[in-house]
C-alpha cells in the first residue's frame, strides 16, 4: 500500500487499540488494562487459564509475523534469481501438527478441570439463596423472608401480578423479599437462581469470573460463589436482549456480614409491615363485598 494515508490510519488503528479500553461499555476504574480485579474464591484459577491462552497466543502471534516478514523480505523477487518450487515437508508437517495438539488438549482437559470444581459442585447449605430474574430491561432479585426458605415458584405461574411466578395462593402474601439491589455477605456462599421473564438475558459479572446465561422456561440453579472482598460491584446483562440492553444493570454490594445482617432484618420487617397492611386492607375489601 503506498497510499499517503497509510501512516496516519495505522496510527489511528493503533491509538484506538491503546485507548479501547476507555471506551468499554462497562464502567471501570482499576486494571483497565487487563481483567478487572478478581472478588471471588476461585477466581483466579479462571485468571490462569486465560493468562496462558493470552501468552500462548501472544508468542505465536509474535513469532509468525517475525517469520512472516523476515521471510517476505529474504526471498522478495530479485533480478536473476529464479524461484524455487518446494513440495513440503513431511517432518515439520508432523511437529507443528502434534505441538498444537497436545496445547489444545492440555486446555482443553485443565479447563474442564476448573469447570467441574468451580461450578458442578453443589451450593453448600448454608449459602445466602437469591433469585435473580431478568428482564427487559432490568434486574429483579428475591430473598428468603422471615421463614428463611425463599418460596417455591413455577414458571407457569408468572404474571403481570405475580412476576416472581410464586405458587402461594396469595402471592401478596409471601414473606421473602424483593430488592433491586443484589446485596451479599463477604466470605459467605451466596447461591444464585437464575431466570428470566421474556428473552435471553445474561449473568455478568467480570469481578466474579461469573458469565451466566438467563434463559426463558429454565431455572438455572448451579452458579454459586464465595467473595473475598468488600465493595461495589455491577451486574450488567451480557446479551443482547433488546433496545434497552445497554443499560440492563443493577448494583452488587458486597458488605460485611454484620452489615448484611442489619440490613436482612431490617427487610425483613419491612415486609412484615407490608404483608400485615395489605391482610388488613384484604379483609376490609372481603367484609365490605358481604
Ligand atoms: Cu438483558
Amino acid at each position: 500500500m503506498k497510499s499517503k494515508f497509510f501512516v496516519p490510519v495505522l496510527l489511528a488503528l493503533l491509538g484506538l487499540a491503546i485507548f479501547a479500553p476507555d471506551a468499554v461499555a462497562e464502567s471501570r476504574t482499576n486494571n483497565i488494562y487487563w481483567t478487572p480485579v478478581v472478588a471471588t474464591e476461585g477466581g483466579e484459577k479462571i485468571d490462569q487459564i486465560l493468562n496462558v491462552i493470552f501468552i500462548l497466543t501472544a508468542t505465536v502471534f509474535v513469532l509468525v509475523n517475525v517469520f512472516f516478514i523476515y521471510y517476505l523480505i529474504r526471498y522478495r523477487r530479485k533480478p536473476g534469481v529464479k524461484a524455487q518450487y518446494v513440495h513440503g515437508n513431511m517432518g515439520a508437517e508432523i511437529i507443528w501438527t502434534a505441538i498444537p495438539s497436545l496445547i489444545f488438549l492440555t486446555l482443553a482437559i485443565w479447563g474442564n478441570h476448573v469447570w467441574n470444581e468451580l461450578v458442578k459442585t453443589p451450593a453448600p447449605e448454608d449459602a445466602v439463596v437469591v433469585e435473580v430474574v431478568g428482564y427487559q430491561f432490568a434486574w429483579d432479585f428475591r430473598y428468603a423472608g422471615a421463614d428463611g426458605e425463599v418460596d417455591e415458584t413455577a414458571l407457569e405461574k408468572i404474571s403481570q401480578d405475580n412476576k416472581f411466578g410464586l405458587i402461594l395462593e396469595d402471592p401478596n402474601l409471601t414473606d421473602d423479599f424483593a430488592t433491586t439491589e443484589m446485596v451479599i455477605p463477604v466470605g459467605k456462599p451466596v447461591h444464585i437462581l437464575l431466570r428470566s421473564r421474556d428473552v435471553i438475558h445474561s449473568f455478568y459479572v467480570p469481578e466474579f469470573r461469573i458469565y451466566q446465561d438467563a434463559v426463558p422456561g429454565r431455572s438455572i440453579d448451579w452458579i454459586w460463589f464465595v467473595t473475598t472482598r468488600e465493595g461495589e460491584f455491577t451486574l450488567a446483562c451480557s446479551q443482547l436482549c433488546g433496545a434497552g440492553h445497554f443499560n440492563m444493570k443493577a448494583p452488587i454490594k458486597v458488605v460485611s456480614q454484620e452489615e448484611f445482617d442489619q440490613w436482612y432484618a431490617a427487610r425483613v420487617k419491612a415486609r412484615g409491615e407490608e404483608i400485615a397492611t395489605y391482610a388488613l386492607e384484604k379483609q376490609k375489601t372481603d367484609v365490605a363485598a358481604k
